[in-house]
C-alpha cells in the first residue's frame, strides 16, 4: 500500500476537526479489531479507517463539481442529501490529491456511509466501524455492538435496519445503496 500510516495520519488530521479526528482514530482501532475478528487485510481495514472522513468537511459545491465532473461517480447522489457524498468524493479525491492506489481500499471509503449490495469483508469491516465506534450513541446500538462480535452479516444488517428507521421516521429519502444493502444482506443471512 503505497499511503503509510503516519502519513495517511497527518493527512486527515490537517483535513479534520478534532472530534472529527477523534472518530477516525476510534474507527481505525475498532476495524483492526473486527479484520483480526473476521479475517479481513488488518492493515488495509486500518488505512480505510483513517482515511474514510477525509471529505467530510469539503465545500458543498466542490464535491457537486466533482460529482458531475468525474464519470466514476453515479449522478443521481446529486439528488440525495449532500451527506451521502463525502465517501465517494473522498475516496476520488484521496486518489487525486495523496496518490492513493488502492482499489479495495478506495471500494471500502466510497461505500463507509450507505453501503451497497454485495460489500466485501473490508467494505463491511469500514461500514461496521464507522457505526459501533465506542464514541457513537445511536438507538440500538449495543445490540448492534454485541451482535458484531458474532456475526459480521447480521450486525451490518443491524446497522442498516437502524439507519433507515431513522431515515424513515425523519420523513428523509433512502439512497438506493442503502436499500440494496439492506436486502442484500437479508438475502445473505436467510439462504446460509
Ligand atoms: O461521516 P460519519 O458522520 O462518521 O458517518 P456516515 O458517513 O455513516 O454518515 C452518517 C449519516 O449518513 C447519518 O446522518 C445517516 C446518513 N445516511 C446514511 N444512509 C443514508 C443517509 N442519509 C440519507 N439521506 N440517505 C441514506 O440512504
Ligand atoms: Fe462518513
Ligand atoms: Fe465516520
Amino acid at each position: 500500500m503505497n499511503l503509510d500510516r503516519d502519513t495517511a495520519l497527518q493527512l486527515v488530521k490537517a483535513k479534520l476537526k478534532k472530534e472529527r479526528f477523534e472518530h477516525t482514530i476510534r474507527v481505525a482501532d475498532t476495524a483492526v479489531k473486527l479484520a483480526e475478528m473476521y479475517g479481513a487485510d488488518v492493515e488495509k481495514a486500518e488505512r480505510a479507517a483513517i482515511l474514510h472522513d477525509y471529505a467530510k468537511y469539503r465545500n458543498k459545491e466542490e464535491m457537486k463539481r466533482w460529482i458531475k465532473a468525474d464519470q466514476r461517480l453515479p449522478k443521481d447522489l446529486l439528488h440525495y442529501h449532500h451527506e451521502l457524498w463525502h465517501g465517494p468524493v473522498g475516496a476520488l479525491l484521496l486518489e487525486k490529491e495523496a496518490g492513493l492506489d488502492d482499489a479495495e481500499v478506495a471500494a471500502a471509503i466510497t461505500c463507509h456511509t450507505t453501503g451497497k449490495a454485495n460489500m466485501s469483508l473490508l467494505d463491511k469491516v469500514l461500514f461496521l466501524a464507522d457505526y459501533i465506534e465506542p464514541g457513537r450513541k445511536f438507538p440500538g446500538i449495543d445490540e448492534v455492538r454485541e451482535t458484531a462480535q458474532e456475526n459480521l452479516d447480521k450486525a451490518c444488517l443491524q446497522a442498516a435496519q437502524n439507519t433507515i428507521f431513522f431515515l424513515m421516521s425523519k420523513g428523509q429519502k433512502v439512497y438506493p445503496d442503502t436499500l440494496h444493502n439492506y436486502n442484500h444482506l437479508i438475502n445473505t443471512i436467510t439462504h446460509r
